[in-house]
């Protein structure tokens, strides 16, 4: 077998404990599971006996021969000699890569796991196959492992190993993955010029219920790209007047589409959410079962998920509900409210992003800051201002534009000014009113506007969301200042009507609101 040839699309690594393998056979499970599409093999096993190993890896590799997939051997040499297989995988506490190369030979397929971008330069110096990069989400399988490093740093690996001239070292993550996340996992680690080769899992193949077609459709699922993506992505205008141009058209189609909002949110704001949703021209809904998103996803709108009033029943509520829209390609708009103020919310935020693809996040600067420092290794830095103080502009824009190009999304950072970006266009709006931040649930309503928008105008995600943010604030500087509005009382209703007004206005052609817009281009 060509060393340098081999398909890593479905890596099965093996697992005999009765808690992943059942009472199954190991040779069934694997055969039918390299009849289904798995493409290579490793067999890991911890704590046999060496002759144990060695008679197992002897009839797996009876096996993986006859559909011409590689078999390798975790962690023993030894074995991997004594079965004649096509080669090892190394762990960073095994053998070291250059005596396994030189017991092995050259021909022999050698990977090493690694979870650091160190680690990755010393396996790809050392003339690595390929690397297992992980722990890419925690998982039962393996507890003993040392970084939980998310498909962020999946991608800062494959960057660096871009970087330095390794991009023919081939890779594959490994760790919690599965048919649900796989794509999103491929799609997010993906760096500009490298992506994976690959996914290895455990469970999901060996403890599947029928291994066969578990491999099938995980190889179908790596060979397509996932539903949200099924859209172009590029923007269909990049300038602040090339967008600006595109408003009235997005603001009108909302108007025609009438798109669904499915609002999962607090109940503080559900009331003020379903008006502003109606006075722009949505259909709201207000659906806090995830059950529910199983039908709704299929009606053409965006779920909101508003972490408001969140507990553990709504967190698994917002789970279903992100897995039904994300299957069906709709956008999700994620409100990551009060993100850094509890333990709780903290570690809903990590739940919520490495379940599922969020479209857009919005918040304000705290919550984007917790959302962005959710993985241990990555803290924004700041230039000589502690913690809690406020961000500087530049370092704002910075924070959103990386965080977008993370989490290959819009991200919507508000406050006095707002700042946006898909991780490439980076922009700022000044526009906006006091009364918005006297006012309960503003900036959560926000969220629904934006919902309507994107469901509106899914070609161009950071337009649509531009228009969201201009309709909404215009509508609230325009409130602000009638006569009849004496404070945030007055201002609310008067908020719907100028909603309501601005969509109305545009549909007859009369485009003078728009007239006020400060809309920059920062990056
Ligand atoms: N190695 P599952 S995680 C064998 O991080 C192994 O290096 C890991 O199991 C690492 O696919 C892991 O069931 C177990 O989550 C992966």
């Amino acid at each position: 077998m060509d060393r340098n040839n081999i398909n890593y699309a479905v890596y099965l690594v093996t697992d005999s404990t009765p808690a992943i393998l059942g009472d199954r056979d190991l040779c069934e499970v694997v055969e039918a599971s390299v009849r289904g599409g798995t493409t290579i093999v490793q067999l890991r096993e911890k704590t046999s006996d060496t002759g144990d190993m060695i008679a197992m890896g002897k009839k797996l590799h009876a096996i993986t021969k006859k559909y011409n997939v590689p078999l390798l051997i975790n962690d023993r040499v030894d074995v991997a000699l004594a079965v004649g297989c096509e080669g090892v995988h190394i762990g960073q506490d095994d053998m070291e890569l250059s005596t396994a190369r030189r017991l092995l030979g050259p021909d022999a397929i050698i990977g090493v796991t690694v979870s650091t971008i160190q680690e990755a330069m010393v396996a790809c110096k050392g003339g690595a196959d390929y690397l297992g990069i992980g722990t890419v989400y925690a998982t039962p399988t393996k507890t003993n492992t040392k970084n939980i490093i998310g498909a962020a740093g999946v991608r800062d690996i494959l960057q660096a190993m871009a970087d330095a001239g390794y991009d023919h070292v081939r890779t594959v993550c490994i760790g919690g993955i599965n048919a649900e996340n796989l794509q999103r996992i491929v799609y997010q680690s993906e760096a500009p010029s490298k992506k994976l080769d690959g996914v290895a899992v455990v469970s999901a193949l060996v403890a599947a219920p029928d291994p066969e077609a578990a491999a099938k459709n995980l190889l179908g699922l790596f060979n397509s790209q996932p539903p949200f993506v099924r859209e172009a992505t590029s923007p269909r205008a990049e300038t602040a007047d090339s967008i600006l141009e595109l408003v009235p058209e997005v603001v009108l189609e909302v108007a025609r589409k009438k798109p669904l909002s499915h609002n999962m949110t607090n109940l503080v704001v559900q009331n003020f959410a379903a008006n502003v949703a109606l006075a722009i021209g949505a259909s709201p809904i207000m659906a806090n079962n995830g059950e529910e998103a199983f039908d709704l996803c299929k009606l053409g709108g965006t779920l909101v998920v508003n972490m408001g009033t969140v507990d553990p029943d709504g967190l698994q509520n917002y789970l279903k509900a992100l897995r039904a829209y994300n299957s069906v390609g709709q956008p999700v708009v994620y409100d990551p409210v009060g993100a850094g103020a509890t333990t709780l919310r903290r570690s809903a935020v990590k739940t919520i992003l490495s379940h599922g693809y969020l479209d857009i996040i919005k918040g304000n600067e705290g919550e984007i800051r917790t959302v962005y420092g959710i993985y241990e290794r990555e803290t924004f830095q700041q230039r000589g201002v502690d913690s809690s103080a406020e961000l500087e502009v530049s370092q704002k824009a910075e924070l959103v534009r990386k965080l977008a190009l993370r989490e290959k999304n819009v991200v919507v950072m508000t406050g006095e000014v707002d700042y946006l970006s898909d991780g490439q266009h980076t922009f700022r709006i000044d526009n906006g009113h006091v009364y918005l931040e006297m006012v309960t649930g503003t900036g959560c309503v926000l969220g629904t506007t934006i919902s309507a928008f994107v469901a509106a105008f899914p070609n161009d995600k950071l337009a649509a969301t531009v228009a969201a943010l201009l309709h909404f604030e215009i509508a609230a500087e325009r409130a602000a200042e009638r006569r009849d509005v004496q404070g945030p009382g007055t201002f609310v209703p008067a908020f719907l009507d100028e909603l309501f007004k601005i969509r109305r206005e545009t549909g007859q052609g009369r485009m003078g609101w728009l007239k006020s817009a400060k809309l920059t281009r920062l990056s």
